[in-house]
């Protein structure tokens, strides 16, 4: 959510420094055009969503794939209570409380296979509940 508004800003920004520029030097065609060339460029570097959402006793889904060295956003939703979202590998703990959208940045740096668990007690099945995050090259 935070990271929507602050590109929304970021956008609004670019796009009015890039008019003001263009309306100086500029005719208003060409103008448009690279008005254009700054919001594809501002959509592209922005990083990729991925939702995973949390409940009694799973993720899901229960197995994502990411690229090494690549920013992701991991987009946590619980259904029902509070959960745990934990990886020392993927240097990941945060909880994931329910009703309210919990936006973490990851950029994993070795590739490989590695678990989160949920590290917030949440019941009788609370130990299996885990997913696969895989890192590729
Ligand atoms: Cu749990």
């Amino acid at each position: 959510m935070k990271t929507k508004m602050f590109n929304k800003i970021v956008n609004t920004i670019l796009l009015a420094g890039v008019c003001e520029i263009g309306l100086a030097i500029v005719p208003p065609a060409i103008n448009l055009a690279s008005a254009q060339e700054a919001a594809n460029a501002a959509v592209e570097s922005s990083p990729k969503v991925i939702e995973i959402s949390a409940k009694k006793f799973e993720f899901t889904p229960s197995e994502i794939t990411v690229k090494k060295g690549e920013p992701v956003i991991l987009r946590l939703t619980s259904s029902d209570r509070v959960h745990g979202f934990m990886s020392k590998p993927l240097k990941i703990d945060t909880d994931i409380a329910a009703g309210k959208t919990t936006d973490i940045a990851v950029t994993p740096d070795t590739a490989g296979d590695f678990t989160v668990i949920c590290d917030h007690y949440c019941g009788l099945g609370h130990g299996n509940m885990k997913m696969k995050v895989s890192v590729v090259e």
